[in-house]
């Protein structure tokens, strides 16, 4: 090599690489010390710890931004590509009021229909049924008091959590390890415990049942508000179960969300019975499922793919509960990552899972004869990454993740017709606003265009 050419290597190498890794060294550690030095307000009104979108009211507006796309989905989405401008309190106030009373109706429905359908459930059942009305419980969320800047913690009684995290677990625990889906839905990658971005998504996109949803894991930990996500996440489950899929991320699993932020959470939040709550959150997730499929196209996970994922039917019949994954097909998928530069499986640097090169893609969608991998798992700067030959897509959902990184947050709607469209949630800065029109680019395309 030329001492020229090295030189300017040299310069690249030690100029803009160095000072990311840096940065992304100090995020490793600094939301736990954060916490813990913050511990004793959490209530603090003006609190920028993450939980809190709205730093100030313009910040709305600014989140509410959306990408432009093909002409064909601009049709289809027009109320979407227009920039939504909910600007104050009263407007935000008026579009919670018209969701609420569409999901009034929408639950006198529903309910209607499970009355007809499972005219012959268990008394115990319809008992608790009838002691938390949960439909008024996920609405309550969306009070005005509650939707604002910085950290508001909900209050929750013994009995609403016992009752819901009962109630998910029934159900969690009658679907299958991968669960089939229909479109149109939108899939959601990681919150950790972003709540207020979880609520900006809900009003922007429509609540289920309106809007279909699959959410890739990873609901706790990190952001301070875990619990009200989990509980939202969860009584939608309850009165919807047809229209939210919850799979399970590594972060829903007892020996990583000790660690990182739930269990701490817990015992803040719930005087007395932190512990019990917490272990009881814990026998609810091992029945978490693992994977969706989407229109038998579409295969959805929190991490990746598996060296023992042969079938879609080993997966579909993978027994659960499952306790502490360690390895084998459950863990790899919660853990993996994609490496363009991988040849095929390597170990991994988290310590679990693998990491997979994008002939493992390939033949992994040949085989099963998907067309689409989405997973999460990974923070990137505009929300997306897709991985050379369009095959994998990786998208991350909370936006300004700890409020460290200026990130995009980005889910992924798909239509009818397996059309598919990137809504980003942009947060004020022109930096990332660029970044990702520079990427839309790249991004645009449906399953018309893949020879
Ligand atoms: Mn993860």
């Amino acid at each position: 090599m030329a001492d020229g050419s090295r030189q300017k290597a040299a310069v690249e190498a030690r100029s803009r690489p160095a000072r990311s890794v840096k940065k992304e060294r100090q995020v490793a550690v600094s939301p736990m010390n954060r916490r813990i030095r913050n511990t004793s307000n959490i209530l603090n009104e003006r609190d920028e710890r993450p939980g809190g979108i709205m730093k100030d009211k313009s910040m709305v507006h600014s989140m509410a931004k959306t990408q432009p796309v093909s002409e064909r989905q601009t049709v289809r989405l027009e109320d979407l590509t227009r920039p939504i401008s909910i600007k104050n309190n009263a407007e935000i106030q008026a579009a919670v009021e018209i969701q609420n009373r569409l999901q009034k109706k929408m639950a006198r429905n529903s309910e209607r229909r499970r009355k007809m359908t499972h005219a012959s459930e268990t008394t115990a059942q319809n008992r608790t049924q009838e002691r938390i009305d949960f439909v008024e419980f996920a609405n309550k969320h969306y009070h005005i008091d509650y939707l604002q800047n910085g950290v508001h913690k909900m209050r929750y009684s013994k009995e609403e959590y016992e009752n819901i995290i009962y109630e998910a677990q029934t159900i969690f625990s009658s679907e299958k390890a991968l669960v089939d889906i229909d479109p149109p839905c939108v899939v959601v990658g990681d919150l950790h415990g972003q709540y207020n971005d979880l609520i900006n998504m809900f009003i922007l996109l429509g609540r289920p049942p309106e809007t279909v949803y699959v959410f890739t894991g990873d609901y706790v930990d990190r952001g301070m508000m875990s619990l009200e996500c989990i509980m939202l996440l969860f009584t939608y489950k309850i009165c919807y179960p047809e229209h939210i899929v919850l799979l399970r991320g590594n972060h829903e699993i007892a020996r990583v969300n000790k660690k990182y932020g739930f269990y701490d959470e817990c015992l803040q939040s719930i005087p007395k019975y932190g512990e019990e709550i917490w272990a009881m959150f814990q026998r609810c997730f091992n029945n978490l499922p693992i994977s969706a499929l989407i229109a038998t196209k579409i295969l959805c996970m929190h991490g990746g793919l598996s060296p023992s994922l042969i079938t879609l039917d080993d997966l579909r019949n993978h027994p659960k509960p499952i306790r502490n994954p360690f390895r084998g097909i459950v863990n790899d998928m919660l853990w993996a990552d994609p490496d363009p530069a991988v040849f095929e499986w390597k170990t991994s640097a988290r310590g679990s899972g693998f990491v997979f090169g994008t002939n493992v893609i390939d033949d992994v969608c040949a085989r099963l004869d998907v067309e689409l991998i989405v997973r999460a798992h990974q923070m990137c700067f505009d929300g997306y990454w897709v991985v050379s030959g369009k095959k994998l897509i990786t998208i991350f959902s909370a936006p300004m993740y700890c409020n460290l990184y200026k990130n995009a947050g980005c889910v992924l709607k798909v239509d009818d017709e397996l059309g598919i469209q990137m809504v980003a949630f942009v947060p004020e800065s022109p930096k990332v606003e660029q970044v990702i029109e520079e990427k839309n680019r790249v991004w645009d395309f449906s399953f018309d265009n893949i020879e």
